[in-house]
């Protein structure tokens, strides 16, 4: 019998109501947002003393702001390139890798673009919003790997000498058709959706949880807080670092 512990901060019936979905679902999707990362430091959007305190998101993540100043918005990325490089993904992160490698069908969905989830283990995640750690240029449209920290020069440059972005979907701009595609179809096809440190707030990559939930899955929600969608799912009130081990150990 699992220890049912009060660490996780969740009453035991609820932990064992939701260890007994995991259990019987054959196809597992995890959608993860900024919380999942919280514990290793790095700042939520909304949260208190989230990354957005001090700036407003269309002061940096719109292509408008980049192109009115590509610098603002690259000393933006460089810092939290930085924190992230100095970070390490947490138990959040782990209990979702391990339980996913030991689970044929499992998929992880994440909003995140620290990479968190494939430096903890995790096969195949797909990232809504790209990636801290690749580029795409503004002229020629290459995407490269750039894991120097800091960069050489602020904004980078391409080989073919255009300026340089980050590979990452800013708010007005469309995500990724091919991760997009993924993740619709893991939701059509989920038995149980685990929403796990987001807000649920950013649209469309919130509407994964209702189109699961529709088609028939059961969803756990794993989050300090409430969200617009807690009422829909069996909430598990706490912090995923926490958490996750419990439910997925
Ligand atoms: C698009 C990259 C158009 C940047 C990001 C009005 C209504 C509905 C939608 C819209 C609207 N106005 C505009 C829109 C569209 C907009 C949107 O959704 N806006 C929101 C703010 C209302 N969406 C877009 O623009 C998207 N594109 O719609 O294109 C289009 C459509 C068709 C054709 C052409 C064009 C693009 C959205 C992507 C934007 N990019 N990120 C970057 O990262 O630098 S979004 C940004 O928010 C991050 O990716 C982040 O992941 C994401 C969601 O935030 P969360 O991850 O949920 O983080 P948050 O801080 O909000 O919440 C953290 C949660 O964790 C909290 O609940 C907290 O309680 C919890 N937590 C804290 N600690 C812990 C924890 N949980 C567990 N454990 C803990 N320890
Ligand atoms: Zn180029």
């Amino acid at each position: 019998m699992h220890r049912l512990d009060r660490d996780a901060g969740v009453p035991p019936e609820i932990l064992r109501e939701a260890r007994a979905k995991v259990a019987s679902a054959d196809r597992i999707l995890a959608l993860t947002g900024a919380g999942i990362s919280a514990e290793s430091g790095i700042p939520t959007f909304r949260g208190a003393g989230g990354l957005w305190r001090d700036y407003r998101p269309e002061d940096l993540a719109t292509p408008a702001a980049f192109a009115r100043d590509p610098r603002l918005v690259w000393e933006w990325y460089e810092w939290r390139r930085g924190l992230v490089a100095a970070a390490r993904p947490n138990p959040g992160h782990r209990a979702l890798a391990e339980f996913s490698l030991r689970h044929p069908a499992f998929t992880t969905v994440t909003q995140n673009v620290d990479g968190f989830h494939t430096l903890a283990g995790s096969p195949d995640v797909i990232e809504l919003h790209g990636s801290l750690w690749r580029t795409r240029c503004t002229r020629c449209g290459a995407e490269r790997e750039e894991r120097r920290h800091p960069l050489p020069e602020l904004p980078p440059l391409c080989a073919c000498g255009g300026l340089e972005r980050p590979a990452i979907v800013w708010f007005g701009e469309t995500l990724p058709p091919a991760a997009w595609d993924a993740a619709e179809t893991a939701a059509l096809s989920c038995d149980l959706i685990l929403v796990i440190g987001t807000s649920s707030v950013v649209w469309p990559a919130a509407s994964l949880v209702p189109l699961a939930l529709e088609a028939g899955a059961a969803g756990i929600e794993v989050n300090p807080d409430g969200t617009p969608l807690s009422e829909s799912l069996l909430v598990l009130r706490g912090r995923a670092g926490e958490v996750l081990p419990a439910l997925l150990g």
